[in-house]
């Protein structure tokens, strides 16, 4: 019989949880909103305890054709007579719990690295619980936090072993509003997961009824940022891709989306000029409380780490979820990601609170996201030499785009911008970019404006920004007026201001300039 393991309910029954509620009560409940798949998890009742109350829980779940499975306990699931067991890496072997239980019984088992995921999954167990996704209180003594991107590492694995087919759900942290998000961002084009597996979402809401119908419903449809994307054909072919800029330029011009900035105040004054000049309409503001009314704006938002405390973090990864919510992109600016424990930790916490449509930084800022960079130290917020080779920085960046599902853009002398797909080096630009403050900055302010105009053509839409703010800053330092940083800003913004005018009136010679 297959199973549906799309809305997978794991019990709990300390009272923090259950706060004085009968446990059957509450997955009556769940079932009735629609969990697929039930496991009894109580690591303290008594074993006659065990098996009554396994028994209750089969008579609510049987009628309901929903399969319930006891956590390590074959005991008690033969003496209960349900459908299986969920063994962890301490418990019973699999094979020996597949003797005792026969061919037809559902075990899973709980999978916390690559090699313990592929052995269970070899040796026969029908689907592998994977986690620990995000930190959680529900489990003591998780071992490690394998995030999206270890749970994508391991059904990479999955694909390629002798068991492909094993069913996968994921567990640890998941709820309504990192459900959808840790479902697409795991998935690997040769596998992805067959459901979420929740316990205090569902367990510990006031409401379990509410709470399973709405995990059924976020894990049936896609992310709302998940903007499926029309890539034309022979789009790595340079006359192709620059004749799809122009466009962008146009409709981001006719649009005037919002480009909400959460920043730091050394750069606010020139980002939301710089917004102006591209056609983007700037807020700035840092408030978190106020973001799900901007996010419904239909703009992007840009977070930008330059200034970090606890307060800025609570209000980025609020504004963060507002976006995710109705799809507005995000670009993530890591400043100085590398430079400090801190900033270290903010960034793991922010990847972990959302997605990001793009991620913007220097090499090191880069390295430090993609979590290659522990040896790293940078020295502040300046970008600094670069070390790699440009090869190498591609296959940096298109391995962070493919893990996050999203575009980076590694900036430099030559930028580097990826989807995971194609990988683009750009070497427009000029020094003076790197002799004023905020040319990062307002680059994530550009690429994030473009984003909103090409939301079905990113990697079109970033480039497009890329391209109009590197030609610009050369076009002004070319100027003769422009005698260094200081005159070169205000003729960086008449630039940009002049290329978009251009555009608009169908004089697009300025793409001639980009190498
Ligand atoms: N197993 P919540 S984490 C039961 O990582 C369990 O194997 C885990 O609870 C693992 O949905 C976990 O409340 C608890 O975060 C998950
Ligand atoms: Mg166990």
């Amino acid at each position: 019989m297959a199973v549906d393991y799309s809305v997978y309910l794991v019990t709990d029954n300390t009272p923090a949880i259950l706060r004085g509620r009968d446990l059957v009560a509450i997955v009556k409940a769940a079932v009735e909103g629609g969990v697929t798949i039930v496991q009894l998890r109580d690591k303290t009742s008594d074993t006659g305890d065990l098996i009554r109350i396994a028994k209750q829980l089969h008579e609510v779940t049987r009628a309901r054709n929903v399969p319930l499975l006891i956590n390590d306990r074959v005991d008690v699931a033969l003496a209960a007579g349900v459908e299986g067991v969920h063994i962890g890496q301490d418990d019973i072997d699999l094979a020996s719990a597949r003797k005792l239980l026969g061919p037809d019984a559902t075990i899973g088992v709980t999978a916390n690295s690559i090699q313990e995921a592929v052995t269970a999954a070899e040796g026969g167990a029908d689907y592998l619980g994977l986690g620990t996704v995000f930190a959680t209180s529900t489990k003591e003594n998780t071992k490690s936090i394998v995030g999206t991107a270890g749970l994508r590492e391991m059904l990479i694995a999955l694909s390629a072993c002798s068991a492909p087919a094993v069913s996968t759900v994921c567990i640890g942290g998941i709820n309504a509003s990192n459900a959808q998000r840790v479902l697409y961002q795991s998935a690997a084009p040769s596998k992805q997961l067959d459901g979420i597996a929740i316990v205090s979402a569902i367990i510990g809401a006031d409401d379990p009824l509410k709470a399973a119908q709405n995990l059924k419903r976020v894990v049936e449809t896609p992310p709302a940022f998940a903007i499926e994307q029309t890539t034309p054909i022979g789009l790595q072919e340079r006359e192709v891709l620059f004749r799809e800029i122009p466009p962008v330029v146009k409709a981001l011009a006719d649009l005037t989306p919002l480009c909400h900035n959460m920043t730091n105040m050394v750069v606010q004054n020139f980002a939301a000029n710089v917004a102006l000049c591209i056609g983007a309409s700037p807020i700035m503001s840092n408030n978190g409380a106020e973001a799900p009314d901007l996010a419904r704006l239909a703009g992007a938002l840009v977070i930008n780490m330059g200034t970090v405390t606890s307060e800025g973090m609570a209000n980025y990864l609020s504004a963060l979820r507002a976006y995710n919510s109705v799809g507005g992109p995000v670009v993530f600016d890591p400043v100085g990601a590398g430079a400090t424990a801190q900033r270290r930790s903010a960034v793991r916490e922010l990847m972990a609170g959302g997605y990001f449509d793009l991620i913007k930084g220097n090499e090191n800022e880069i390295r430090t996201v993609a979590g290659t960079a522990a040896d790293v130290q940078q020295r502040g917020v300046d970008s600094g030499a670069s070390t790699m080779e440009l090869n190498e920085r591609g296959l940096l960046v298109r391995d962070l785009a493919r893990r996050e599902r999203n575009l980076v853009l590694m900036t430099g002398e030559i930028d580097v911008l990826s989807d995971g797909e194609l990988t683009l080096a750009i070497s427009n630009g000029h020094e003076y970019l790197g002799a004023i403050t905020g040319s990062g900055c307002t680059l994530g302010t550009t690429v994030a404006a473009f984003l909103v105009a090409g939301k079905e053509q990113k990697l079109v839409a970033a480039l497009a920004g890329v391209l109009l703010f590197e030609i610009a800053a050369q076009r002004a330092a070319e100027r003769e007026d422009v005698k260094g940083p200081g005159t070169f800003v205000p003729a960086f913004l008449d630039e940009l201001y002049a290329i978009k005018k251009e555009t608009l009136a169908g004089n697009t010679d300025w793409l001639d300039a980009a190498v």
